[in-house]
């Protein structure tokens, strides 16, 4: 049978990773409707579609060239084993899986864990570190509420997902140790592709790094005394030389650039010590460089 000419992309279905997904996709320009209760949704303006599955068959579906490309949690990746190229982190989705014990247990250290039961729905990735760090114990897959197993003694220890430290707090639980760092990715498939599905995808690559590179930045705006023109160019590292327009006032002038948002406050303090005003800061939808 021809292998299908149109691009097929998994998604989460229904989750964590579903809306930041999603939002993703329209951003880079593909347009289609009506995700919700659709296994399958055509894109309208490429040759594409998505397919929305559960997390947990997506590293395999992509393995297997059921679907060419996937956004996926790394640790389902690396639970599944699957044999898929990582072709972007996406810098959301991020967690960490982490060993947890109850809070004043004599569990202090992964080694007062040999031996032990551990709950969790990473069986794969638990034995694999506890045997790195040449220890062994048991497990016990749990795939929902993996946090009340110590209570209902169903396991000494768990190794589960955290991301803010909430639910392990709330279940009397402290983290140990990290097993595991986590984000979304996109993932191909190992399989061969024709030249128009690999054109598509790093058509789409591009898109998708001047998006994560919006996401990183902001639009600057601001007003200063034309005198602070250098000290001002001086402290804004923008990626390109900041735009500089005259205003009413000829002794003022109006910047405009684009700053890495990490550098946002330190940047904003230094700015308004050289002379800014009326600084104003803008979310960017979309780059290309
Ligand atoms: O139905 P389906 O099988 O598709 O979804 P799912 O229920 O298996 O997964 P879902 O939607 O919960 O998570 C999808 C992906 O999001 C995971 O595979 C991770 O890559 C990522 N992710 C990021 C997380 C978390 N953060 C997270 N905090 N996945 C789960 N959690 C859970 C964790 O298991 C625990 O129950 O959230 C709880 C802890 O959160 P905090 O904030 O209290 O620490
Ligand atoms: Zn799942």
């Amino acid at each position: 049978m021809e292998p299908t000419q149109t691009l097929r992309i998994a998604i989460q279905k229904s989750g964590r990773l579903t809306d930041k997904t999603i939002r993703l996709l329209q951003n880079i320009g593909l347009v289609f409707d009506g995700y919700k209760d659709r296994l399958i949704v055509p894109i309208q303006n490429f040759d594409v579609e998505l397919l929305l599955i559960r997390d947990d068959d997506i590293p395999e579906y992509v393995q297997d060239g059921v679907c060419d490309l996937g956004f996926v949690g790394a640790n389902v990746t690396a639970e599944v084993g699957a044999d898929v190229t990582v072709l972007r982190d996406m810098e959301y989705g991020r967690c960490r899986l982490s060993i947890a014990v109850p809070k004043n247990s004599r569990f202090r250290t992964p080694q007062d864990l040999d031996g032990c039961r551990i709950a969790t729905s990473y069986p794969n990735l638990t034995h694999a570190w506890f045997r790195g760090q040449g220890l062994s114990v048991q497990t016990v897959k749990i795939n929902g509420a993996v946090e009340i197993a110590p209570r209902l003694d169903v396991a000494d220890a768990i190794c589960d997902l955290v991301s803010t430290g909430g639910t392990l707090k709330a279940n009397g639980l402290e983290e140990l140790t990290v097993v595991f760092r986590s984000e979304a990715q996109l993932i191909r498939t190992n399989r061969p592709l024709s030249q128009r599905k690999s054109d598509l995808i790093d058509k789409f690559l591009v898109r998708i790094g001047g998006s994560q590179l919006a996401e990183r930045s902001r639009y600057i705006l601001m007003n200063a005394p034309k005198s602070a023109l250098g000290s001002i160019t001086g402290i804004i590292p923008a990626l390109k030389s900041p735009t500089v327009l005259p205003l009413a006032d000829p002794d003022m002038i109006a910047i405009h650039s684009v700053i890495p948002i990490h550098q946002f406050w330190e940047v904003m303090e230094e700015l308004k010590a050289a002379g800014a005003t009326g600084i104003v800061i803008l979310p960017i939808e979309n780059m290309i460089l």
